[in-house]
C-alpha cells in the first residue's frame, strides 16, 4: 500500500494546495451550472485534472471515475474513484469546509481511500485490514451506545425532491431521539468525521460513489459500519449513506429503512 498512499497522498495536496489558494480569491472561480443547485468551477476541473495526471502518470493502466470527467477508457481490475472537491457550494459560497476524496478499488471492493482537507490539513486516510488514520495518528468511531448522546450529521436531498417526504419524516423522529445533528455540506468529510468520533452517525438519502467511496472504507476500518437504507453494501452508484458505530448502526437503519422501501 506504501506507493498507493504516497501518490494518492500527493496527488490530494497537490489538489488541495490549487483549492487553498483559489479560496483566497473567490472572484475568479469561474462557477458553471451542471444542473438544478449543481455547480462546478475552473477549480474543481484543474483539481481534478492535476489528481487524473498524477494518478495516470504512475499508474497508466489503472482506471479513473472522476465526477468532473466520468469514466477513463483502460479496462482493467484498479479503478480510482475520484472528487477533486467535495463541498463545491460551501467553497463557492467561502464557507471553510471541503474536501479532496480520493478511493481506489480493486475488483469492486474499496482496497484504500484518503480525504483531505487542505485549510485544517487534515488527511484522513485507510487501507483495508490496515486501521484508519488522521494524518499520522490512528482514529477510531465513538463508542457512544444511546441514541439519546449520539450527535449525527446528515445532508439534505437537495436534488432528489421526491425524497423529501421520507426524508423530512425520518428527520422529525431522529431528532428528537437523539442529542443534535449538523448539516455542514460534504459527505466525505461527515463520513471522516464519523471514523474519528467526531460524529457518532451520518445519514443521508442521495449520494454518488466519489461522494462516499473513500469514507466508506475510513469508516469500516475505524471500527464502524456503512450501508445504504436497506442494510446492502455501498455499491459504485448513486445510493443512500448510512454510517455509524456498530452499536448505533442497527438502530438507525430501523429507524430510517422503512421510510425509503
Ligand atoms: P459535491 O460538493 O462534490 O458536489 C452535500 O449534501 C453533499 O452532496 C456533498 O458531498 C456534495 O458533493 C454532494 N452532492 C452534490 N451533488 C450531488 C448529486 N447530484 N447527487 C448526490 N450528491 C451530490
Ligand atoms: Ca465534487
Amino acid at each position: 500500500m506504501e506507493p498507493i498512499f504516497k501518490i494518492a497522498w500527493r496527488a490530494a495536496h497537490e489538489a488541495g494546495d490549487l483549492i487553498k489558494r483559489n479560496f483566497q480569491n473567490l472572484q475568479n472561480i469561474d462557477i458553471q451550472s451542471k444542473g438544478k443547485n449543481d455547480f462546478v468551477t475552473r477549480v474543481d476541473r484543474e483539481a481534478e485534472g492535476i489528481i487524473t495526471k498524477v494518478i495516470a502518470s504512475n499508474f497508466p493502466d489503472h482506471q479513473v471515475l472522476a465526477e468532473e470527467g466520468g469514466l477513463s477508457t483502460q479496462k482493467g481490475e484498479y479503478l480510482w474513484v475520484v472528487d477533486p472537491l467535495d463541498g463545491t457550494t460551501n467553497f463557492i459560497q467561502g464557507i471553510p469546509h471541503f474536501a479532496v476524496a480520493l478511493a481506489l478499488m480493486k475488483n469492486e471492493q474499496v482496497i484504500f481511500g484518503l480525504i483531505y482537507d487542505p485549510l485544517l490539513r487534515e488527511c484522513f486516510h485507510a487501507a483495508s485490514g490496515q486501521g484508519a488514520f488522521l494524518n499520522d495518528a490512528p482514529i477510531v468511531v465513538s463508542a457512544i451506545k444511546q441514541m439519546g448522546s449520539a450527535f449525527g450529521a446528515t445532508g439534505f436531498p437537495f436534488k432528489a425532491p421526491h425524497l423529501l417526504t421520507p426524508y423530512t419524516d425520518v428527520f422529525k423522529i431522529l431528532l428528537p431521539q437523539c442529542q443534535d445533528l449538523r448539516r455542514c455540506g460534504s459527505a466525505a468529510l461527515d463520513l471522516a468525521y464519523v471514523a474519528c468520533g467526531r460524529y457518532d452517525f451520518f445519514w443521508e438519502s442521495h449520494l454518488l460513489p466519489w461522494d462516499f467511496m473513500a469514507g466508506k472504507l475510513i469508516v469500516e476500518e475505524a471500527g464502524g459500519t456503512t450501508s445504504d437504507f436497506s442494510g446492502k453494501e455501498l455499491p459504485v452508484q448513486t445510493s443512500s449513506v448510512l454510517a455509524a458505530n456498530r452499536c448505533l448502526h442497527p438502530t438507525l437503519l430501523d429507524l430510517i429503512g422503512p421510510h425509503f422501501n
